[in-house]
């Protein structure tokens, strides 16, 4: 068994599609063990996006990142990293397969609906910045 952390971003949210979101990874297995509403602060969202500091869209992208609440949870499954990502799709809504979340409802690159972390360290990392180990179902 595996976790990770997904967020529906501040789009997501706005759309209504927070349980749209939770639907699709549900239907694929995977079992949501954590899960609240927030809005970050702008150095909450640098925090979370650190790895990303030096990159062109890092203000604009943690601007938008705490312009508005979003759903953080924690997924486990069988390979619930890949799998969560598999049904976002493509960081960029052009690249996505169809049938993908971000295919589906995603306006672009940036505002692309829903997070999933990308690896093994970033999940523990994640999970970590959102929930404390009693928010956590075991
Ligand atoms: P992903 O793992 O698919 O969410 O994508 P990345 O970790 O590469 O990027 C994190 C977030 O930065 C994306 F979800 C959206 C944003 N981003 C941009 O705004 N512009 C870019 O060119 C790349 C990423």
């Amino acid at each position: 068994m595996e976790k990770t952390l997904s967020i529906v971003k501040p789009d997501g949210v706005n759309k209504n599609l927070v349980g749209e979101v939770i639907k699709r990874f549900e239907k694929a297995g995977l079992r949501v063990v954590a899960l609240k509403m927030v809005q970050l602060t702008k150095k909450q969202a640098e925090g979370f996006y650190a790895v990303h500091k030096q990159r062109p869209f890092f203000d604009s992208l943690t601007t938008f990142m705490c312009s508005d609440p979003i759903v953080p949870m924690v997924l486990e499954g069988k390979d619930a990293i890949k799998k969560v990502r598999d049904i976002m799709g493509a960081t960029n809504p052009k690249d996505a397969a169809p049938g993908t979340i971000r295919k589906d409802f995603a306006d672009s690159i940036e505002s692309n609906i829903v997070h999933g972390s990308d690896g093994h360290d970033t999940a523990a990392f994640e999970i970590g910045y959102f929930f404390n180990a009693t928010e956590i179902l075991r």
